[in-house]
């Protein structure tokens, strides 16, 4: 970059602009695993169309180059159980009635479970060395994860959220975020829930009594302020 560069970028975004120095700033992918956007996997036993998801990815993907292309430090979650699930609360396997549940072998393997095909980073994200990739056994991505520790080990104050799904593990990993004291920015069109009516109200309410929990924007308004920055 202009990673060395400690001026901060103003980007256009709801309630206000939204300020942030790249080089302390984290772009978070959360859950964008074939679980979620894939027939067969833990979205689809609850009872949800996954083919909605799909629609991000191509944006996503565009934040995730113009991100790379100017040296910014990425964090990958995944929602995943150990195979023995003793990180799996009885009360999360249990709770409804879905056709396959956590631990239960379906298409993709064993339904949420750490290593299991469905369990991957789809191939249009896939992670790339030098890129932190965490499992996370619950919605938020700061709990019983260590990502806390190894985001100031970084020296991030900021943090850009993509991924799946809004109201679920990107809300929630965002309220965990804004009172660890990190400023949020969630990317509306990088972003997607099962229930679009949700989505719209997580962005409203994320935005909402001026950024109580965060900030708004496209992904395109991101990669626009990023691209002076890009080294020839
Ligand atoms: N069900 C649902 O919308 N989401 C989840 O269970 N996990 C995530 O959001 N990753």
């Amino acid at each position: 970059m202009s990673i060395e560069s400690t001026q901060a970028l103003a980007l256009k975004a709801r309630p206000f602009a939204y300020l942030f120095q790249p080089e302390r700033t984290a772009l978070v992918i959360i859950d964008m695993q074939r679980d979620f956007v894939e027939p067969g996997g833990f979205g689809e036993s609850l009872g949800n169309d996954v083919a909605l998801l799909r629609a991000i990815i191509p944006e996503t993907q565009a934040v995730l180059q113009a991100w790379r292309d100017v040296g910014g430090f990425v964090v990958h979650t995944r929602e995943a159980h150990r195979p023995d699930l003793g990180d799996c609360p009885p009360a999360k396997r249990e709770r409804g009635n879905p056709r396959l549940r956590i631990g239960d072998v379906g298409p993709m393997g064993r339904i949420l479970i750490a290593g299991e095909p469905g369990n991957q980073i789809i191939p249009e994200l896939q992670p790339v060395a030098g890129e932190l990739v965490i499992d996370k056994p619950g919605k938020g991505a700061f709990y019983a994860t260590g990502l806390h520790e190894m985001l100031q080990s970084h020296g991030i104050s900021h943090l850009i959220f993509m991924g799946v799904t809004t109201e679920v593990c990107v809300q929630t990993s965002m309220r965990e975020a804004n009172d660890r004291g990190y400023d949020c920015l969630l990317l509306e069109d990088c972003t997607e829930s099962y229930f679009p009516a949700y989505k719209a109200a997580t962005l409203e309410m994320v935005r909402a009594q001026g950024a109580l929990v965060g900030w708004t924007a496209s992904g395109a308004q991101l990669r626009a302020a990023l691209a002076p920055h890009k080294p020839e």
